[in-house]
């Protein structure tokens, strides 16, 4: 009885201390690294995605987003400090058996370093991460034991303390981690009264719409396998032509730069999203042509297709002819692309999902045999041209008692001939508004209808035809695997 007591409360302490350790691991590491991929959670996120069955992985980054990504990110924490806390048990148990105190501190201290350094491959950063679960197992072990009467009020003011310490200790590395996490991209282009001006006219044909994006996306959507972006400074960015090529061509940011530039407003959307979803944005976009580039390499692969690979692992593979009138972007909006978006470049292939679209693009590969993508290795098939979509995303009563509703139609580069809104159900339809074509070849068009209601509960039901004159099919289907389809309908009261 009194053995087992003595076993438990030894146990459990141990256990809190290992957490406790992990705990202060995952700061250190951030505090070493910042966010950045070499932070200790991005390997250990990036292994949890790669091995987890295709139908979650889908579902998590592709369904719940941002959620799932943070989702990802916890347990990815969750798993790194449980690791940590049962070297910590276990080598302190060992060490007990052993009688060597030193032993734990040592375990912990070097197995976390190695760890982390393997994964991230940043041995000296990795210390970030190794020192302080070091230090608190250290703490642990050298701390005095304590006589039983006193030891209750003394235990509860080294919990305190302990407690006092580790939050300083994480508002510290947390400040510290956030100035070491660069600042990349997002800065404006030296020369863009160009770019200006083309806003301030896309500005100027959008429909204010409450409830709908302007005919430039304020708020563009990202979907990224990573939960951590890479961190790729222009200055050591370059990008290699190889493969199946005569002769392989390497190109550095400032080759970019020193080319001829084109502006031109593209619409993104990724393949993943429900029909009526937010996954799709425009920007205007500043780059220079990719097929010459291409040419010059001198490609001469089987399969007329090139694998594009980026910076965080990510690669896809689609037909070399996708490569007409595709970019390698490094402006977005007039500005240098955000971090987030690519910077400091990027693929925009016209009339593609956003799969297609690689960020911080490092490799463009010209191939002999036909290869899968990363998302097609998943299931999904997102190279082809998109499907033609009209959303509604606006429902407002305007002061003179009609109602407005509106959104986005988007069929890539067939562009939009007209949409069509139904106020019964789908049995009579009347044509939208649209807005001007944006300066592209790939660009969604602004939708709007404003009707007298017919009082009470009514079905609003909108359908585009794109440039081709082909209705938007009606057949209902899924994102997964080629996108969604259907007509858009909802309820109005
Ligand atoms: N390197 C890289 N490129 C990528 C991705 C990625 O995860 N890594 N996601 C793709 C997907 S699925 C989409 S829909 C678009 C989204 O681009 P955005 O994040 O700029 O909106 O980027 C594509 N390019
Ligand atoms: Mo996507």
């Amino acid at each position: 009885m009194s053995r087992f007591r003595v076993q438990v409360s030894n146990a459990l302490p141990t256990l809190v201390v290992g957490l406790v350790a992990g705990f202060t691991a995952v700061v250190g590491s951030y505090a070493a690294a910042g966010f950045t991929p070499s932070f200790v959670v991005t390997p250990v996120t990036n292994w949890i995605r790669e091995t987890s069955p295709a139908v979650v992985t889908n579902s998590i980054i592709e369904n719940l987003g941002s959620l799932g990504q943070t989702l990802l990110f916890l347990s990815a924490v969750a798993l790194f400090v449980g690791g940590i806390a049962a070297l910590v048990v276990g080598s302190r148990s060992l060490g007990q058996r052993l009688n060597n105190r030193a032993l734990p501190v040592v375990a912990t201290t070097a197995g976390t370093w190695a760890f982390v350094a393997l994964t991230t491959g940043q041995p000296l950063l990795a210390l970030g991460a190794a020192l302080p679960p070091g230090a608190v197992v250290l703490l642990f072990v050298t701390a005095p034991s304590l006589p039983v009467p006193e030891a209750v009020d003394s235990r509860r003011r080294q919990v305190l303390s302990s407690g006092v310490a580790l939050a300083g200790f994480s508002l510290a590395g947390y400040a510290v981690g956030q100035r070491r996490t660069p600042d990349l991209g997002g800065e404006p282009l030296a020369e863009n009264s160009k770019q200006q001006q083309l806003l301030q006219g896309a500005a100027e044909k959008s429909f204010s719409m409450d409830g709908a994006e302007p005919l430039v996306s304020e708020n563009f959507y990202t979907v990224d396998i990573a939960n951590v972006d890479p961190t790729v400074d222009e200055s050591e960015w370059n990008l290699t032509i190889t493969g199946e090529v005569d002769e392989e061509v390497t190109l550095g940011y400032s080759d970019l730069k020193a080319m001829e530039s084109v502006d031109r407003f593209e619409t993104l959307r990724c393949v993943g999203e429900d029909l009526n979803g937010k996954k799709m944005d425009t920007a205007l976009w500043t780059g220079v042509p990719l097929q010459d580039l291409v040419a010059r390499a001198g490609p001469n692969g089987d399969c007329d297709c090139v694998r594009l690979r980026a910076a965080d692992g990510y690669y896809q593979v689609f037909p070399m002819d996708a490569l007409e009138d595709s970019l390698l972007a490094y402006g977005m909006n007039g500005n240098a692309l955000p971090r987030g978006h690519g910077y400091p470049v990027r693929a925009l292939i016209p009339g593609h999902w956003g799969e297609i679209q690689v960020k911080w693009i490092s490799e463009i590969e010209v191939l002999d045999q036909d290869a899968e993508g990363y998302w097609e290795k998943k299931g999904w098939h997102g190279t082809g041209p998109v499907e033609t979509v009209a959303k509604l995303h606006a429902v407002n009563d305007l002061d003179d008692g009609r109602k407005e509703v509106g959104g986005h139609a988007y069929a890539g580069v067939r562009g939009i001939q007209q949409v069509e809104v139904s106020t019964d159900g789908g049995s009579t339809w009347n044509a939208a508004e649209l807005t001007e074509p944006l300066e592209g070849i790939d660009t969604w068009r602004q939708w709007r209808y404003r009707y007298d209601p017919p009082g009470g509960s009514h079905e609003v039901v909108v359908r585009a035809t794109d440039g081709e004159g082909r209705l938007q099919p009606s057949e209902e289907s899924d994102s997964y695997p080629s996108g969604a389809t259907g007509w858009v309908s909802k309820t109005v009261q």
